[in-house]
């Protein structure tokens, strides 16, 4: 029988996802620019239903009709080769996803592109790394629902599932760009469970005087709470581990700090510049990473900038639990601020979002699966338009009662010279969003003293300007 599916790029994610394809059942079609990687997997996997192909025009012919594409090549110029060369090859009714990490502006264009010659097209946010593809991602597609409805059974399948109710970690996002948006926010806040976790990282080793084991250890434990998560695991695994080469040391005190990215975390922020909407927590991860890769001016400037003297006293076991706390605060805000993000976006390009979906899919397959996220689905049940996060009574409590604890650890490592921008961006952004009234006033005042930009009053209608240059 012809293959139900095919799946163009056969590095390692493309390679992955078409073997995850093929274990439930199906017979996939796999090609390659690079032949000679479409032939290695081939032989390597002789046993299994792959059906391999040499030209784009044979691997296209071989498709059962509608056809169903997947594409896993990198994103930019590499997709943009692949959809051309397939424009002229495909049908009306065809299906065309593109799971790279695509920007979805791309997306939003060539949906609208293809759709003129009748042809389907998902932009598919596939987050779980290497392993998720092959095991199960979590899948986030966005395009034409009704191209959707004929690859959904497959990705229903090849999808992560919950632990808490086995459901599969895909739902249908929205129109063109979305599942691409909503893959840009998850890495987003992606970026910003790294910074958060990597700065209690960096309080945990200095109260243990670098005791590694110890700080292990406080992950391994916090792991069995309410922070217990993907990202916090592997942290306690990585903080456990030796050297390879050969010395006594862990290996995480013998890798630079110096952090790399692929940019989705930028774009997140950027994003969130354009819609007008506060992110600060990933937008100090991202550059969070910037500074670390300033290692050489870094280690200049601690030759010659000094910090405080010394760090407060503190009981290390409360400040451990108080670190914590701050911590999940710092979470919650990072959440409820990407979720207000994808409102703001969702009502920008018109894209009917299901924010308690969205947090149903990420709960197992992707990098920020975490207990937590269930907290988010419950909170959407309740309030399908919930404003922000913070406004519903979970969070509210949480954060009500941990805001002590985060001011301390704050307090603390601002006294002791140790930087927290995440934790400061969190607690910052706790106390903007809670305040009845801003220092805005001024701001306005100014404006309109030099800039004749005019204001509104808070105590009747209209647009004013006031006579700045005149004596009153
Ligand atoms: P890469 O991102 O390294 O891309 C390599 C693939 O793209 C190869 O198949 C390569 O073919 C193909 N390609 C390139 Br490069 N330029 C091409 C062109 N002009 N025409 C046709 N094919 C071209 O692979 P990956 O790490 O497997 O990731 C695939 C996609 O999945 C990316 O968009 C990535 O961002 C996304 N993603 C990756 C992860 C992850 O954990 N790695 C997770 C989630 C999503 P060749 O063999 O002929 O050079």
């Amino acid at each position: 029988s012809k293959p139900t599916i095919g799946v163009i790029g056969m590095a390692v994610m493309g390679k992955n996802l078409a073997l995850n394809i093929e274990s439930r059942g199906y017979t996939v079609a796999i090609f390659n620019r690079t032949g000679s990687k479409t032939e290695n997997v081939a032989k390597e996997h002789a046993d299994k239903n792959l059906v391999p192909s040499y030209t784009i025009e044979d691997f296209v012919n071989s498709l059962e009709k509608p056809r169903r594409i997947i594409m896993m090549v990198k994103a930019g110029a590499g997709t943009d080769a692949v959809i051309n060369e397939l424009i002229p090859l495909l049908d009306k009714g065809d299906v065309l996803i593109d799971g790279g990490n695509t920007f979805f502006e791309d997306t939003i264009e060539r949906n609208q592109r293809l759709d003129k010659s009748g042809i389907n097209f998902i932009g598919m946010g596939v987050s779980g790394g290497e392993l998720g593809a092959l095991q199960g991602p979590s899948l986030m597609p966005g395009g034409q629902k009704e191209a959707y409805d004929l690859v959904a059974p497959i990705l229903e399948q090849i999808s992560a599932k919950a632990d808490e109710d086995g459901k599969p970690c895909v739902t249908y996002i929205g129109a063109n760009g979305a599942g691409h948006y909503v893959k840009m926010v998850h890495n987003g806040i992606e970026y910003g469970d790294m910074e958060l976790i990597s700065e209690s990282y960096n309080l945990l080793s200095h109260l243990y005087n670098n005791d590694l084991n110890k700080v292990a250890d406080t992950f391994k434990d916090w792991n069995k709470g309410e922070l217990s998560s993907y990202l916090i695991d592997i942290t306690a695994n990585i903080l456990t581990r030796k050297d390879d080469q050969g010395s006594d040391d862990f290996i995480v005190n013998k890798i630079m700090d110096k952090a790399g990215n692929k940019g989705t975390g930028k774009w997140s922020s950027q994003s969130a510049l354009e819609l007008g909407v506060p992110q600060s927590l990933i937008t100090s991860a991202v550059y969070g990473r910037y500074i670390s890769a300033y290692k050489d001016e870094r280690v200049k400037a601690s030759k010659v900038l000094d910090g405080p003297k010394a760090a407060p006293d503190i009981n290390v076991d409360e400040f451990v639990e108080k670190i914590r706390k701050a911590l999940y605060f710092s979470k919650i805000m990072s959440y409820a601020q990407g979720f207000a993000q994808m409102k703001a976006a969702g009502e920008h390009y018109d894209w009917d979002l299901d924010f308690g979906k969205i947090a149903q899919i990420w709960r197992a397959g992707c990098i920020i699966r975490a207990q937590f996220l269930q907290k988010i689905t419950d909170a959407y049940d309740k309030d399908a338009n919930l404003d922000n996060l913070l406004l519903d009574d979970y969070f509210e409590n949480i954060v009500e009662n941990y805001q002590d604890a985060i001011r301390d650890v704050v307090s603390y490592a601002v006294k002791a010279g140790i930087p927290v921008s995440g934790f400061m961006s969190a607690v910052s952004y706790y106390d903007q969003y809670r305040s009845e009234v801003l220092p805005a006033n001024l701001i306005q005042a100014q404006r309109d003293f030099f800039g004749a930009h005019t204001y509104e009053r808070n105590d009747k209608p209209g647009i004013f300007h006031y006579s700045w240059y005149e004596e009153q």
